[in-house]
């Protein structure tokens, strides 16, 4: 099965407008190929893209409201409105400095499909929880959370295994423990859907960059990269979408 690549930037709480120029710069350069690259800035940084030609843009998260007295959140339509057209749900930033539960994941990525957004679902385990074996378990209880009762929902996902101890720590998982983890979630998948299962597109996260991707990339469930700090580099990133 060939799957078309997805590398994904997501600057978390960085960046700048310039830093949008410079990075619309470099990946405008990029010839548009068969990869679909996609920038996740902080969401007032999302109309500061205002010439992207050959990527597209997302939130990092959104509510799993329509709309309505939610200060300070963002609706699906509002991402849409400037200029999104994916969403980053479920980080793991998210569910443990935001409390986000699974269940909330799940009307987010509901709510994301439902107003035509498409969302990447970060799944992951903790270092703890590698230690104790439990990796299969607390991916199977985060994938389960949010397909076992919408599986039609799969088919526009895209979903991020990011372990939680590789993001951010320069410790990158290793390719053979990134494909083991990916071959174990499309397994996992094909029980809600198994014709999605094989064509949902599978990012790896957590300190990717420039110099361990190639290998990550030449896995065969490993469909791209979320990529967080060395995306905030034009240069780096646009290697990475150019290496993948
Ligand atoms: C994991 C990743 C981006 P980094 O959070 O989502 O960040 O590449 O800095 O580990």
């Amino acid at each position: 099965m060939h799957r078309t690549p997805l590398i994904a930037a997501n600057w978390k709480m960085n960046g700048s407008a310039a830093l949008a120029q410079d990075m619309t710069a470099a990946l405008n350069e990029l010839s548009q190929g068969t990869t679909t690259v996609v920038v996740c800035p902080p969401a007032t940084l999302l109309t500061a893209f205002t010439n992207p030609k050959t990527f597209a843009l997302g939130g990092q998260t959104l509510s799993h409201e329509v709309s309505g007295a939610f200060t300070g959140e963002l609706s699906a339509n509002l991402l849409l409105e400037a200029g999104a057209t994916y969403v980053i749900v479920g980080h793991s930033e998210r569910r443990e400095l935001n409390f986000e539960t699974d269940a909330l994941i799940a009307a987010k990525l509901s709510r994301a499909v439902a107003a035509g957004l498409t969302p990447i679902l970060c799944v992951g385990e903790s270092l703890s929880e590698r230690q104790q074996e439990k990796t299969q378990q607390v991916l199977a209880r985060q994938l389960d959370a949010v397909y076992a009762s919408q599986p039609e929902l799969l088919a526009n996902s895209v979903i991020a295994y990011e372990p939680i101890w590789a993001i951010g720590t320069g410790e990158s998982a290793t390719p053979e423990q990134a494909q083991a983890t990916h071959h174990f979630i499309r397994q996992h998948l094909a029980k809600f859907n198994s014709q999605s299962a094989v064509t949902v597109k599978l990012l790896y996260g957590g300190s990717v960059n420039a110099d361990n991707c190639v290998a990550l990339f030449q896995q065969a469930d490993i469909d791209g990269a979320l990529v967080g700090g060395a995306s905030l580099k034009p240069v780096e990133f646009a290697q990475i979408c150019l290496a993948v």
